[in-house]
């Protein structure tokens, strides 16, 4: 059967999603919403184009008008707008969060039964702010910050312990901010303890830069935030629900008692295969881990007070 993903927001992580999922043939058609509808008709336009290049066969579609979304497979959710200077990150809450309630009714009533990917800042928020609005089944939703953040920590490894990334498995949790917490215990290089091969002080250092990833690359950019491997990474979640490869992934989940945590959404290895979120792993935390977790919760708590106080609502 054909299937069908739609992109709700087809900015720099929008366009690069469509592109990558062109490249891969991941599914048939490919749908490109967003509100200033010409950046997504041209882009669905140009990609559809490079198609002739590269040989691969699917069908592009760039519109404003959510009827277009219906019977999505997948959707990604990049749907937002940046921080402008003299903004404050509640302003920026506050904005994004009306932008989410429009998404919500959107999906709800063009295509409830899809899986559902939210990448928009600040990203634990927004994707239980979603998952609010929508009413949608919770293991339907998740947002994407985990495989990116432990991307960023693998790629530090590698180049500081010179070996390829594959050969790093790690993990990172929590919430997706400066607390996140990167998990050196469960880091290993071609099966051995991260902690034999590299010295504390360095493993700091890394650890710290990639709490700071997504900061590093704004102040090089200095227009807009990083992309290229966010979108990968959203595609790497929405490959394991589509093709049922039963992923073991780090997602931001909604957790109902998981890791002493209820109704909030937060970084933790979960399963994605053809029925969503199948399954959330509970992974054994050291004293120190599960404090760290715990504080990075609390930062995570805290914020969706703030945007409970903006959209009683919630
Ligand atoms: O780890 C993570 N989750 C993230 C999150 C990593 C990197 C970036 N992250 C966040 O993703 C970032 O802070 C933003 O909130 C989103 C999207 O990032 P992107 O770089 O793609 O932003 P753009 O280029 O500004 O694109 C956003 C698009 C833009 O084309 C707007 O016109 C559109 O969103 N937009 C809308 N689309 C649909 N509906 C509405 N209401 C709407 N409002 C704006």
């Amino acid at each position: 059967m054909s299937k069908k993903i739609s992109l709700i927001g087809a900015g720099q992580i929008g366009g690069t999603l469509a592109h990558l999922i062109g490249l891969k043939e991941l599914v048939d058609e490919v749908v490109m919403f967003d509100v200033a509808s010409g950046i997504a008709k041209g882009k669905a336009l140009d990609i559809a184009q490079s198609s002739s290049v590269d040989g691969f066969n699917i069908k592009l579609s760039g519109t404003d008008n959510y009827e277009d979304i219906k019977n999505s497979d997948v959707i990604i959710i990049t749907a937002g707008v940046p921080r402008k200077p003299g903004m404050t990150r509640d302003d920026l809450l506050g904005i994004n969060l009306k932008i989410i309630k429009e998404v919500a009714d959107g999906i709800k009533a063009n295509s409830p039964k899809s899986f559902i990917i939210c990448i928009t800042n600040p990203l634990d928020i927004i994707v239980m702010a979603l998952q609010k609005y929508s009413g949608l089944e919770p293991n339907k939703i998740v947002g994407m910050a985990g495989i990116l953040d432990t991307s960023r920590f693998r790629y530090f490894l590698s180049q500081e312990l010179k070996v390829p990334v594959k050969e790093i498995e790690s993990l990172v949790l929590g919430g997706h901010g400066d607390t996140m917490v990167p998990m050196p215990n469960y880091t290993k290089i071609n099966g051995k303890p991260l902690s034999e091969m590299i010295e504390n002080k360095k493993l700091e250092l890394i650890i710290e830069r990639t709490r700071k990833g997504g900061a590093e690359i704004i102040k090089l950019l200095e227009k807009g935030s990083a992309f290229y491997a966010p979108a990968a990474s959203g595609i790497e979640m929405a490959e394991s629900y589509i093709k049922n490869l039963k992923k073991m992934l780090p997602c931001a989940a909604y957790l109902n008692g998981e890791y002493g945590v209820k109704n909030l959404y937060a970084g933790v290895p979960v399963i994605i295969g053809k029925d969503g979120v199948e399954k959330i792993i509970e992974i054994d935390l050291s004293s120190q881990e599960k404090e760290q977790f715990n504080l990075s919760i609390k930062a995570v708590k805290d914020l969706y007070e703030v945007a409970k106080n903006i959209d009683k609502n919630l």
